[in-house]
């Protein structure tokens, strides 16, 4: 079973990744892009990610926007492994 962040760790989202706004047991972030070609490549990328860390987003689509919400199921709720992903996405959209 993995741990859940604890009251400090959550208290610290907004330094570690400023870009996601914490909901509850999700962080959410959305973006945009020039066209659904961008957004697409952009989900690729992600779903890289995704798999080398086994760690999977809630995601929605439409056209150039690609929303993401990052909890951890197996958890019940927020964990390290949701601001490892969040960090890794960050780093692609500063590549
Ligand atoms: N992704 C997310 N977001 N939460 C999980 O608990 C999770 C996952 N668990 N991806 C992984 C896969 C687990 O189901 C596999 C068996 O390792």
């Amino acid at each position: 079973m993995i741990a859940k962040l604890d009251a400090a760790a959550r208290a610290a989202l907004a330094n570690d990744v400023p870009a996601w706004t914490l909901d509850g047991e999700h962080l959410r972030r959305s973006f945009k892009f020039k066209d659904f070609s961008a957004a697409w490549g952009f989900m690729n990328r992600v779903a890289l990610l995704a798999e080398a860390q086994d760690h999977h987003p809630e995601w929605f689509n439409v056209y150039n926007r690609v929303d993401i919400a990052l909890t951890t199921h197996d958890a019940g709720g927020l964990s390290a492994r949701d601001v490892k992903l969040a960090k890794a996405i960050d780093a692609l959209m500063a590549a």
